[in-house]
């Protein structure tokens, strides 16, 4: 049996962008800054200095990429809109005519090639002025300012959209962004990445508020989250380091899918972290449990977890681990597993285990990969060619892994590759390459790597 023919038939299979990653024309006819902006304007935050004011200069290029991408022949396309194009400040009394224009120009050539429009509403990019001027993610009023947006987009752009992502991995918003200081707005601190995090959730569940009693009967589509997670394989078999390996995936994942699908915050943060996670009151339970259509995952890597005790842990920058002094957890990797440019393991099975805890801890729901994919930089050849042969590989065994899953009857409905094309890797500017699409940013042409040419083979199997 083809590797194809191990999923259903309706199986959504698509790639995957981000607006600040892709878009470039930063300033141009009306938008305002983001969070992101200014971050990255700042000396000594960005690889090299790079920064989105260009970056694919997709924002030109609308037609062209979405060309490609049905060239591959994707159901699929999920990327996201920047709040600040549509609304300068952040506010719908800014609202940037030019920059719904843009969005219907998007989705436009999406229908043109038949490709389903899947929108995050949230990627990261906060409008600068909301920062600035309320502090962001730190003041519950952000959460009514979510709204709003969000009911413009779905006024706007609902009639066309039938897929909806609120809020795009609020772990790296709140302990990148608010933690360990490595994303925007980059604040370190101990506590603000859970108070941001609580209303990360509740800005996601008053828009779905919204959109199922305004929006969801007429415009007859679907609204969730988006949450990543590594998985986390316990080191021994001792029962403490499979508490360990589990408390891990509590602090990683269980943070936002159990207020979500189970009603509170685990009960292993609320020992770890005491009194500076936030308690989730009876009114906002109602607005949060239930609050998710589908199960948003984006997966990328596996770690072993051990009980770290009373031993100083070491906390490790970039995405490992959250913050750890609260989890008391031990992170590694096997030495005999190959790495991506990120130096994140390859462990397609990590995926299968993944799936597999999502589908027992939260009763089956339906799962799809939002994101999943590797960071290699591989030279063009003499030919004109990128043969990314390791791309190749890690695709394919991660699905391998997540047929196996839908064999032993996890749910998963859909699966999106991140991303379709090289882009701004946040604080590692345009040196990490996630392409399937290679992108030379002098001249911003795109050419198709070996992957993309597999996927298309893959999906016309
Ligand atoms: C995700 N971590 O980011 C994002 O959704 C994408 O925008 C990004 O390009 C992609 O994954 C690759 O990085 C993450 O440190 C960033 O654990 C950091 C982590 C996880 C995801």
């Amino acid at each position: 049996m083809s590797l194809k023919q191990r999923f259903p038939s309706d199986f959504v299979w698509g790639t995957a962008t981000s607006a600040y990653q892709i878009e470039g024309g930063a300033s141009e006819r009306g938008r305002g800054p983001s969070i992101w902006d200014t971050f990255s304007h700042e000396p000594g935050r960005i690889h090299n200095g790079d920064n989105g004011d260009i970056a694919c200069d997709h924002y030109n290029r609308v037609e062209e990429d979405i060309a490609l991408m049905a060239e591959m022949g994707v159901d699929a396309y999920r990327f996201s809109i920047s709040w600040s194009r549509i609304m300068t400040d952040g506010t719908p009394s800014t609202l940037n005519q030019a920059g719904i224009d843009f969005y219907n120009r998007v989705i436009d050539a999406c229908a043109e090639y038949n490709i389903e429009p899947w929108v995050t509403l949230y990627h990261w990019d906060l409008p600068d002025h909301l920062e600035r001027t309320e502090q962001g993610w730190l003041n519950r009023q952000v959460c009514d300012r979510f709204a709003d947006y969000a009911r413009v987009c779905f006024e706007h752009f609902g009639g066309r959209v039938r897929r909806w992502i609120t809020i795009n991995e609020a772990w790296v918003v709140s302990i990148l962004g608010y933690g360990q200081g490595v994303f925007a707005p980059g604040h370190t601190s101990n506590s603000e990445p859970y108070l941001a995090a609580h209303h990360l959730l509740l800005a996601h569940a008053q828009a779905v508020d919204i959109y199922r009693k305004h929006y969801q009967k007429e415009q007859g589509g679907q609204i969730g989250i988006t949450n990543n997670c590594d998985w986390r394989e316990p080191l021994t078999d001792s029962d403490l380091d499979k508490q360990a390996a589990q408390r891990a995936l509590e602090f990683f994942l269980g943070w936002f899918a159990d207020p979500i699908y189970l009603g509170d915050y685990p009960e292993t943060m609320k020992a770890g972290v005491g009194d500076r996670l936030p308690v989730i009151s009876d009114e906002d339970r109602v607005l949060i449990q239930g609050s998710s259509d589908f199960f948003g995952l984006n997966h990328y890597t596996t770690m072993y977890a051990a009980e770290a005790g009373d031993e100083p842990v070491e906390q490790q920058v970039y995405g490992n681990g959250g913050l750890n002094e609260d989890q008391k957890i031990d992170l590694s990797v096997d030495p005999t597993w190959s790495v991506t440019d990120m130096q994140w393991a390859v462990v397609p099975w990590g995926c299968r285990k993944m799936l597999q805890w999502i589908a027992n801890r939260y009763s089956n729901p339906e799962i799809y990969i939002t994101e999943n994919g590797c960071a290699y930089d591989d030279p063009i050849d003499t030919s004109g060619q990128i043969n990314d042969q390791s791309r190749v590989d890690f695709y394919e065994s991660y699905l391998e892994e997540c047929a196996k899953a839908i064999e032993l009857g996890v749910n998963l409905k859909g699966y999106f590759a991140w991303s379709f094309m090289d882009n701004f890797e946040w604080a590692s500017g345009y040196d990490k390459r996630f392409g399937l699409h290679h992108v030379d940013f002098k001249t911003l042409k795109r050419t198709p790597k070996s992957s993309a040419r597999w996927f298309k083979r893959m999906l016309n199997e």
